[in-house]
């Protein structure tokens, strides 16, 4: 009798497999697609609700990866061929400013989802906060959608942001690893150039020199680090970050120019326990 179940459903699951693979209509929406992500909001406009997922299903100060997808109010179904700008804004007390962001970029093997980085340097506070402007294009019309975001403080430093010795302000950003662990990690860094409060270019050519260290227990540092240089891929600059055990690691940063001029930080010894120029992590 069991046996007899068990061939009854495999002949049920190979009758709707082969049913899904043959109903290969456009039309049906995708429900799966944000599997594993969760909601952080939706930010809407008469025609559309846009929907912003991540891992974690909130935003934070620092390196954030975000998926987002459109879905029609009149249709319920949900673009699949947009294409997508966004403008994240922080409204100070004084003035306004953006941050580095990526383009959004369809999702390889999504129907629905698109998805693109953004570094937000500062934190939201009680008086000043940040908003997200969505512009997108959809069949030849434009549209614009924009709301408040939530961007809460890490509680790390995750962005460091300073002027060069060549005069220019910089922005550096740790982006990986999210999850940490004892062993030699890869690590990867964002730099860009603040061509003023509103442009963000990604630094070209650099090098990123590394020394983690933990302060609590006589600044140790560890083994077999790799200095980061630039992918050619993604643009942020890639090394090996070795942690040698649980807690808190404060990651001393050089930043060298493509002629080795030394922009910001300073190397630890001694006497100097620690760079300018920095980034933590604790885990
Ligand atoms: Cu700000």
């Amino acid at each position: 009798m069991k046996i007899l179940n068990h061939i009854a459903i495999l002949i049920l699951s190979i009758s709707l497999f082969s049913c899904s693979s043959d109903d290969n209509s456009s039309t049906q929406i995708p429900i799966d697609e944000i599997a594993g992500l969760q909601k952080i909001q939706e930010i809407s406009n008469d025609n559309h609700t846009i929907e912003l997922y991540s891992q974690s299903g909130t935003l934070l100060q620092g390196y954030n990866h975000i998926t987002l997808r459109i879905k029609d109010k009149k249709t319920s179904t949900y673009i699949q061929d947009a294409k997508i700008n966004w403008t994240p804004l922080m409204h100070m007390a004084t003035m306004k400013h953006s941050c580095p962001k990526s383009a959004v970029i369809k999702t390889s093997g999504k129907q629905t989802l698109y998805e693109g980085d953004i570094i937000f340097q500062m934190a939201q506070n009680d008086t000043e906060y940040w908003d997200l402007t969505v512009t997108y294009t959809v069949n030849t019309l434009s549209y614009t959608a924009a709301d408040t975001i939530k961007v809460p403080a890490s509680a790390k430093r995750t962005v460091s942001t300073f002027m060069g010795t060549d005069g220019f302000r910089y922005l550096v950003a740790y982006i990986a690893p999210q999850k940490p662990k004892v062993a030699t990690n890869d690590i990867s860094i964002g730099v860009y150039k603040i061509q003023d409060m509103m442009t963000f270019s990604v630094a070209n050519n650099f090098k990123i020199k590394i020394d983690p260290r933990m302060p609590s227990m006589g600044n140790h540092g560890s083994p077999n680090n790799t200095d980061l240089t630039q992918s050619t891929i993604d643009g942020f600059y890639n090394g090996k970050l070795s942690l040698t055990m649980t807690g808190y690691w404060k990651i001393n940063l050089q930043l060298l120019n493509a002629s080795d001029d030394v922009l910001k930080g300073e190397p630890v010894t001694t006497e100097n326990q620690t760079s300018s120029l920095f980034l933590e992590i604790e885990f």
